[in-house]
């Protein structure tokens, strides 16, 4: 026997699978597809980390599976390749993006290639490419003739170190997400995307697909749909009125101020009247510092200044109230501005406290001098004139009918998801493809003059004003109008970073197509996606994102599904061996290039899955790697054992379609942990009998080869079996084989053994009931007889007295 050299028997069969192109699908649209799909890597600078094969092994091993199974496998493979990352490395190193890109990618892929997965490498798509970009540019400009599209002078998140306009979802504890950078309020004119148009269908539609629980709840938390009223509050001695938007309409008769945002538009509306205007401006100015993370946090000291010079009048009563501003309400939720209601509020609550307003207690049950009682359960109404002695439910029911009857409210529906800014000032993103003429206003490129490609530029900075670095090239902004051909300029904002991954599932379908985004049978046979795994951390950013796209693409009727992702799944973390994160600055990354080059490429993925529980976070271990290579090197002694025989070996056969059973539970599963266990106990079970039959190996390599898919092909070549593994069958087990042993048990019929039944062991007294009955001689006692009693002793007598 050789030695086990895992690095000549990977290489060799990556070619070989290459060569025969073995993981490619099949024009066979009779049989039944499965479309296993990873989130695309981003290309990064650092190459792949050890944290990557993770949940590429675990769909890689579905996909495989799969195959065996008879599917026509789609497992394809790209590039999310625009975005910062690349172009801040650029500008430091003065490196085209593009080639950085390219550098990256080559990089990517002989390390992806090097683990042996089972991508479909022809459908290879790369974000970056003009042919791909073009469709993302097509998907925008039917966004825009829909008015999903438009631009609106909007208080943006700044980031004040990449100097570029970052969506909510990109702001992570008040900083930049990518450089952790200070993040500020800034008023630009930006692109937005109407993703709260769908906000409903895509609570709503979670119905309909199998994702983990955590994934739909914090979908569902981010759209944060929220049913209230709109109140509104007369301005005294205007004809005017201050709407607010409550959750609360009960409580108004505890009303005892308001509250408006710093950039509510009261301020500018009656700037002669007010007071106090110098100190309003001044606090406007220091609420603008301050990202909406910061206004928001529950623990910070609250901040205001009594607007002096109008005042408010509480509908319900009439009573005059004061008008404060403060960053505790938001201009970017409901109507930027609140009723307080400091006794059963708890931010209204400190605010009151901190500037000695009025506390009215409205709902009983607390003690409203300590603390807000916000307990909307079990209180009951007072002080509050039309609704005193109803319960909250009750009273928020007959608040609003009487608001809206009187015409001082409505109904409202609230969500806190928010638009998706969907402009960047830079330059590594798809140009934004449409047109500005003074006389047509905003016009799209015409769609045979797509792609708009990036132009080359000297200096990918952004400018100092903010914007792109394409508005420095007047060869390029300027253009003509395609709608009345006057002289008109591009839209030099480029997309963001997300714009690309959001339909890309489907470009996978038809990934050379010139004509078309992709062929409409393409799309009937392969969508939807049956099962995506990727990271927690873009549950409402990509996953969003994407549902929303693929939402639209339905509606403009080039899609059949609703959703684009039948199944989500989510791993854990690769930590270091510390159990903190792994970092470069903490040089504790491990690089899978090191793993393969000494254990292999096998052993990589084998301890990969083996690691821990798929969805949870683990901490690397040099040892376990160790450990995995080994039971590796004993799967390769198992050639020395093997005679001819083409039956599982009697003594092995339970335990053979047991671990079939088990292997092909967990794969589906994601409990490839236990899946490997099971077969490291099959494998002791061969060495302690010393000897095994073709069959039995045949189905242990087969099992195995999912996770080890090189070291199982190249015995299963060594053993002389037909054909390649990677083309064979998945085995199947048989129900029967995998009882327990079997035990006869005596049943009594009024204190007398009538007949034996065959049972398992540990079998109830209700499955020994129903094989009672199948017994004849048994039966004969129990006809036309009550059952009074019984005794059950698991797994030793059955007991039955009849009369
Ligand atoms: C009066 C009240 C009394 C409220 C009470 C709550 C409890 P959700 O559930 O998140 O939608 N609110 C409304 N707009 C706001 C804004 N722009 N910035 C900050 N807070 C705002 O929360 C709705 C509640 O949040 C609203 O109901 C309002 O306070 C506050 F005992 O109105 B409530
Ligand atoms: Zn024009």
């Amino acid at each position: 026997m050789a030695e086990y050299r895992p690095n000549e028997i990977e290489k060799k069969w990556q070619k070989v699978w290459e060569e025969k192109r073995i993981f490619e699908t099949s024009d066979d649209k009779s049989k039944p597809k499965f479309y296993a799909l990873i989130e695309f890597p981003y290309p990064s600078g650092e190459g792949l980390h050890v944290g990557h094969p993770r949940p590429y092994t675990a769909l890689d091993i579905v996909a495989r599976k799969r195959r065996l199974e008879g599917y026509n496998v789609l497992f394809p493979i790209g590039w999310d390749a625009f975005g910062l990352p690349t172009e801040n490395y650029a500008i430091k190193h003065k490196i085209h993006p593009k080639k950085v890109t390219e550098r990256n990618v080559a990089r990517f892929k002989e390390q992806l290639k090097s683990i042996g997965f089972s991508f479909n490498w022809s459908r290879e798509i790369n974000t970056t490419d003009p042919e791909y970009y073009k469709w993302t540019q097509w998907i925008f400009i039917k966004l825009f003739e829909k008015g999903l599209a438009y631009k609106a002078e909007m208080p943006i998140n700044w980031c004040t170190s990449c100097k570029v306009g970052l969506a909510n979802e990109e702001v992570v504890a008040g900083r930049c997400e990518r450089c952790g950078g200070e993040v500020v309020r800034k008023t630009k004119n930006q692109w937005m995307l109407k993703i709260t148009e769908y906000a409903d269908r895509l609570i709503d539609d979670l119905d309909k697909v199998d994702y983990i629980e955590r994934v739909k709840t914090q979908q569902i938390n981010w759209i944060g749909r929220s049913e209230g009223m709109e109140v509104d509050f007369r301005i005294k001695n205007k004809d005017d009125v201050l709407k607010v938007f409550t959750t609360r309409p009960d409580t108004l008769y505890g009303v005892t101020y308001m509250v408006i945002a710093a950039e509510h538009p009261l301020i500018e509306k009656y700037k002669d009247e007010i007071e106090n205007l110098e100190e309003i401006r001044k606090y406007q100015e220091y609420a603008s510092k301050k990202s909406d993370f910061e206004r928001t946090e529950l623990s910070k000291e609250k901040t205001g200044v009594e607007i002096k010079g109008i005042k408010a009048i509480n509908p319900v009563n009439n009573i005059e109230i004061p008008i404060w501003i403060s960053d505790y309400v938001l201009m970017s939720y409901g109507t930027g501005a609140i009723m307080a209601v400091p006794a059963h509020d708890s931010r209204d609550w400190e605010f009151a406290k901190k500037f000695g307003l009025p506390i009215v207690e409205v709902v009983k049950g607390g003690n409203v001098e300590e603390a807000a009682y916000t307990d909307t359960e079990s209180g009951i109404l007072v002080n509050s004139e039309l609704i005193n002695g109803l319960e909250v439910k009750d009273a928020i029911e007959k608040i609003s009918y009487w608001l809206e009857e009187n015409g001082l409210g409505k109904r409202k529906v609230n969500y806190k998801l928010r638009d998706w800014v969907f402009s960047r000032q830079r330059y590594w993103g798809e140009p934004i493809p449409l047109v500005h003429c003074d006389d047509c206003g905003w016009v799209p490129v015409p769609e045979e003059e797509l792609p708009v490609m990036l132009p080359e530029v000297e200096n990918y900075e952004p400018t100092h004003t903010g914007e792109s670095p394409l508005a420095n090239m007047p060869e390029w902004v300027n253009t003509t109008c395609p709608k009345c051909g006057k002289a008109a300029m591009r839209e030099t904002d480029t997309m963001p970073q997300w714009a690309g991954s959001s339909w890309y599932f489907l470009r996978y379908l038809d990934p050379h197509n010139k004509e078309k985004l992709a062929r409409k049978e393409e799309i009937e046979y392969w969508m939807p996606v049956d099962w995506y795994n990727g990271g927690m951390e873009h549950t409402t950013l990509h996953l969003l994102y994407s549902r929303f796209w693929h939402k639209f693409l339905y509606d403009i009727g080039l899609v059949n599904t609703v959703e684009p992702y039948n199944k989500r799944t989510s791993h854990g973390m690769i930590l270091g061996e510390n159990n903190e994160k792994m970092s470069k600055s903490r040089g504790n990354v491990v690089n899978p290039d090191d793993i393969v080059k000494e254990y292999g490429a096998d052993t990589l993925r084998t301890y990969e899955m083996f690691i821990g529980d798929f969805e949870k976070s683990v901490p690397w271990s040099e040892n376990g790697v160790k450990g995995c290579r080994r039971f590796l090197e004993r799967v390769w002694r198992l050639q020395e054992i093997v005679v001819d025989g083409d039956e599982y070996t009697k003594e092995l056969e339970t335990v053979i379609h047991k671990t079939i059973k088990k292997v092909s539970e967990d794969y589906e599963t994601l409990k490839f942990n236990t899946a490997i266990a099971a077969l490291m106990t099959l494998l002791n079970e061969f060495n302690e009998i010393g000897k095994i039959t073709k069959a039995d190996i045949k189905t242990f390599l087969i099992l195995l080869n999912p996770v080890a898919p090189h070291i199982t092909e190249e015995l299963w070549e060594i053993l002389g079996f037909n054909g390649m593994l990677n083309q064979s069958q998945w085995p199947s087990y048989d129900e029967e084989k995998i009882q327990d042993e079997i035990i006869e048990m005596p049943v009594q019929v009024n204190g007398k053994v009538r007949g034996v039944i065959k049972i398992s062991p540990d079998a109830t007294q209700d499955v020994a009931r129903e094989k009672a009955k199948e017994n004849e001689s048994i039966m004969k006692y129990l006809q036309d007889k009550q059952i009074v009693k019984e005794i059950f002793v698991v797994g030793k007598i059955y007991n039955i007295v009849v009369k």
